[in-house]
């Protein structure tokens, strides 16, 4: 639990408009929103790890005669007690606080009930799965309250760690801060055979990154605003504030996923030694890539492989620099990109279970023929909540791809701050940013990438399937805040020669 002298300094408006100021940008764009810059944070060998990790659930499931997949999510609201004997309120899946960790294999048919017990309506969206759109769980799929919603779909990609969260316009950031967030894990065949620790929660660890206010008393409380949106001065993993994980394998799996609405993390470990990525956002690497820290923007995952000597403490830290937040200085101090964090400690059993050594071949991942590319588009993130100069209207379909092509989305960002951007139903792959290879962490399969200000990248991805020229799919920026406030727009799918139908009034409405 961190102490209450930890509290951070309030800030004050004209501080943070100097600070906006000071860093020559978005000051028009970002003025008049309430935003009252955070102060820098540094929790490093201030928490006192004195919480057990909390491991979400497994999402229980049966298999429906005609072979389905069956699970069930309700999203409801309830308190928790993120400091004991203090109650917050909370929102939760089938609990108070995030949700069950749902587990399928590729090639499996998968349904998921899923129940409104909200007094209000929102969505269930399947982050960086490859789904027919109306299943997607994004605006067009509201659930009100009492109601229930019933997706279902093939599971049809590589192994990977993906998430699910609500996705109801405009009310996106609120809903996951609340606490509605879950990890949904792909296998496959390919992978299992790797032989890398798959035991859930004892060697394969779900690490769900979520920063967060708490008073002094530990109740929770609204966070103060930077440009990227709600800041908490703490981090919580899992749910758990200061939490240890007790680990008896010499070999760990760690599937970080950054569920925090705003804040982007640089992970790395408390003794510098290196982070060994296996997997981005879509799937395993070709080989493992040892880093000095792994940048998460919301909505990212990594899994990274930690090897363990007996009896020793590892401290998984996020330490933030103004270069690695893409920020100045002065605006980097003021919104999250000085921060440090304690985030996770692993203790090590004296006596730990053999591991064999991780393959250095992961995956093979086949690279796009860019000579097969049939349309490039370009998003401008300009100074606005805006992409290309419009703000997310739900009635307008922004672009209408043909099924069964290779795509090429220029992605700029022109703002002086970053931003992200996330598409909906592929992975695609980084082929540039600013006309140069990416870099190995970066060469894998993503959906969600953190866009540093002033900086081009071009994404290849390829829409194999699901034709359906009434309900779109969406791209966005993952700061939820911005997403909210219109930095969206929608694509649909549609076979040759067809035209996307939607217009405004023909949302599906459940
Ligand atoms: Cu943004």
């Amino acid at each position: 639990m961190l102490q209450t002298r930890l509290r951070r300094p309030g800030a004050t408006i004209g501080s943070a408009m100097a600070a906006l100021a000071a860093g020559g940008l978005v000051a028009l764009a970002f003025a008049g929103c309430g935003i009252v810059a955070p102060g820098p944070v540094d929790t490093v060998g201030e928490v006192d790890f004195d919480t057990p990790l909390a491991i979400p659930p497994l999402a229980e499931s049966h298999v429906d005669a005609d072979g389905t997949r069956v699970f069930a999510l309700d999203a409801r609201a309830g308190s928790t007690e993120f400091a004991p004997g203090v109650a917050s309120e909370s929102w939760g899946f089938n609990g108070t606080y995030l949700g069950p960790t749902l587990v399928a294999d590729r090639g499996e048919h998968v349904r998921v009930d899923v129940t409104n017990s909200l007094d209000e309506p929102t969505t269930v969206h399947w982050h960086g799965m490859h789904l027919p759109a109306a299943m997607d769980g994004g605006p067009h799929q509201m659930v009100a309250p009492d109601a229930s919603w019933s997706p279902e779909w093939t599971i049809d990609q590589p192994a990977a760690t993906l998430w699910y969260h609500p996705h109801p316009h405009g009310e996106t950031e609120a809903h996951v801060a609340k606490g509605l967030a879950g990890m949904f894990v792909l296998h496959d065949e390919a992978e299992r055979a790797l032989g890398l620790p798959g035991e859930y929660g004892v060697d394969d660890v779900p690490v769900i990154v979520q920063d967060a206010g708490f008073s002094a008393d530990g109740a929770r409380e609204d966070p103060q605003r930077g440009y990227a949106g709600g800041l908490g001065d703490e981090v919580l993993v899992n749910g758990t504030r200061g939490p240890y994980l007790d680990a008896t394998t010499e070999l760990v799996r760690l599937r970080l996923l950054n569920a925090s609405t705003a804040r982007t993390y640089a992970f790395t470990w408390g003794d510098a030694r290196p982070i060994e990525l296996i997997a981005t956002d879509g799937g395993l690497l070709e080989a493992s890539v040892a880093l000095d820290h792994v940048r998460l923007s919301p909505g990212e995952r990594a899994e990274v492989l930690l090897r363990l000597a007996p009896g020793e403490r590892v401290v998984l830290q996020s330490r933030m620099t103004a270069e690695i937040a893409g920020l100045e200085s002065v605006v980097a101090s003021m919104n999250g990109g000085a921060d440090a964090f304690d985030v996770l400690e692993v203790r090590a059993a004296e006596e730990l279970q053999p591991a064999a050594s991780a393959p250095t071949e992961l995956a093979s991942i086949d690279d796009f023929d860019p000579a097969e590319v049939v349309t490039t588009r370009r998003f401008e993130l300009g100074d606005s909540f805006e992409i290309n100069g419009e703000a997310m209207d739900m009635g307008r379909i922004d672009e209408t791809v043909t099924v069964n092509t290779l795509e090429r989305w220029i992605v700029e960002n022109t703002n002086a701050v970053p931003h992200s951007f996330h598409v909906h139903d592929v992975q695609f792959r980084i082929a540039s940013i600013d006309g140069e290879a990416p870099p190995a962490e970066l060469a894998g399969w993503k959906d969600t990438i953190f866009t540093e200000p002033e900086t081009t990248y071009e994404l290849l991805m390829r829409f194999d399937d699901y034709a359906d020229p009434s309900t779109p799919y969406m791209y966005h920026c993952h700061l939820l805040w911005h997403e909210d406030q219109g930095m969206m727009g929608q694509f649909a799918v549609v076979e040759p020669g067809q035209r996307a139908t939607m217009s405004e009034g023909t949302h599906h409405e459940h």
